[in-house]
């Protein structure tokens, strides 16, 4: 089963970015050994305000998190997307069967595009690119958080319709969600995702957070003024998320842990994920800090992973050059 999936290289990771995507990163790559792709998305990372030297930075620091949690270069494919030119090159032909009012439609462009004085044309046709992402790799499934969902949607349809006007190209891909944490809630306003860049400092909890910081932030987390330790997402926001934090760390299910907290308060709760999650990314911060410090060594991996990557996208972009009346040579 071919595996495909995007992360961009903005801002610090988040627990939300580590239970929706890297996660399942880690899984699909032990289901699917030799076939997973994941791609460090820095195209993506220009279509909002940046720093250069920040996107250089940040490129590296992600490659390195992304194998500290565990992605095995020998097993699965890492790379970043601006080496494989095929991206940039799918994206404009995707973008002859893409819709403008589609793309109007996304909730991300809407909510990221807000109240800015410049939007860029980036923003808008980011969904393109990124449908070209995934179908460039014949993909099988993509392991995304809900947020995504629009998009992989977008994905669909644009495979959908690229097939039936030029011919059979794309193998129509599926989402796979995790089944607890599809959707982590800001801590301080739970009713919201979890963000990189619209989260503050602690509504959002980092991957590579000291543990007291993450400890101070689960402390301060909003649950709200009743007493119950019960799982319900509408009416418990704040406390639902924290069990589904909690779930995720320890590996118990949801409804064992409500029973553990009978007659206990929010407080326990909080202490408990808090320490929790300090133990499920000790050893990442630990393998975080050898693999950031060997710059050469993430350079040489992420140039083996673009070598795959290319090999592995080129016949297809080359079906699309075909199939849609480009003459090549
Ligand atoms: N809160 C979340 N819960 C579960 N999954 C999440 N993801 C993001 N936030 C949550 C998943 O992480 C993957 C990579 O996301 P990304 O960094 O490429 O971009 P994003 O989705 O835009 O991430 P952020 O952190 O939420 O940044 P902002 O708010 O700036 O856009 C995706 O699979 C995503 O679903």
């Amino acid at each position: 089963m071919r595996v495909f999936s995007g992360i961009q290289a903005t801002g610090a990771k988040t627990i939300g970015n580590y239970i929706g995507a890297m996660r399942q990163y880690v899984a699909t790559q032990d289901e699917n050994e030799g076939d997973a792709f994941f791609c460090i998305v820095d195209l993506h990372s220009i279509t909002v305000e940046y720093d250069p030297q920040d996107l250089h930075d940040r490129t590296l620091d992600l490659a390195a998190l992304l194998y500290a949690v565990g992605l095995d270069p020998d097993r699965c494919t890492l790379f970043c997307q601006s080496h494989v030119a095929a991206h940039a090159e799918a994206a404009w032909l995707l973008s002859a069967v893409t819709g403008f009012g589609q793309l109007g439609r996304m909730t991300q462009f809407k909510e990221k595009g807000e109240g800015r004085e410049f939007v860029s044309a980036g923003l808008f046709t980011y969904p393109v690119l990124m449908a070209g992402d995934i179908l460039l790799y014949q993909t099988d499934i993509v392991p995304i958080g809900d947020d995504q969902r629009q998009h992989l949607e977008l994905s669909r349809d644009v495979a959908e319709r690229f097939n039936s006007r030029f011919g059979e190209t794309f193998k129509v891909p599926r989402a796979v969600y995790p089944t607890v944490g599809a959707r982590i809630m800001d801590l301080q306003e739970p009713t919201k995702k979890m963000s990189t860049t619209a989260s503050s400092e602690q509504g959002r909890v980092l991957v590579l957070d000291p543990p007291d910081t993450i400890r101070k932030k689960f402390r301060t987390a909003v649950t709200d003024s009743d007493r119950e330790i019960r799982y319900l997402p509408d009416e418990k926001p704040g406390v639902s998320n924290l069990l589904e934090i909690l779930s995720v760390a320890t590996g118990s299910p949801i409804p064992q842990l409500e029973a553990g907290y009978d007659g206990k308060g929010y407080g326990d709760l909080k202490t408990d994920v808090g320490e929790a999650v300090v133990e499920l990314f000790r050893p990442v911060h630990e393998r975080y800090e050898e693999l950031r410090a060997d710059e050469p060594e993430l350079r040489r991996l992420l140039g083996i992973g673009a070598e795959k990557a290319r090999e592995a996208s080129a016949p297809t972009l080359q079906q699309m050059y075909d199939r849609m009346g480009f003459v090549r040579r």
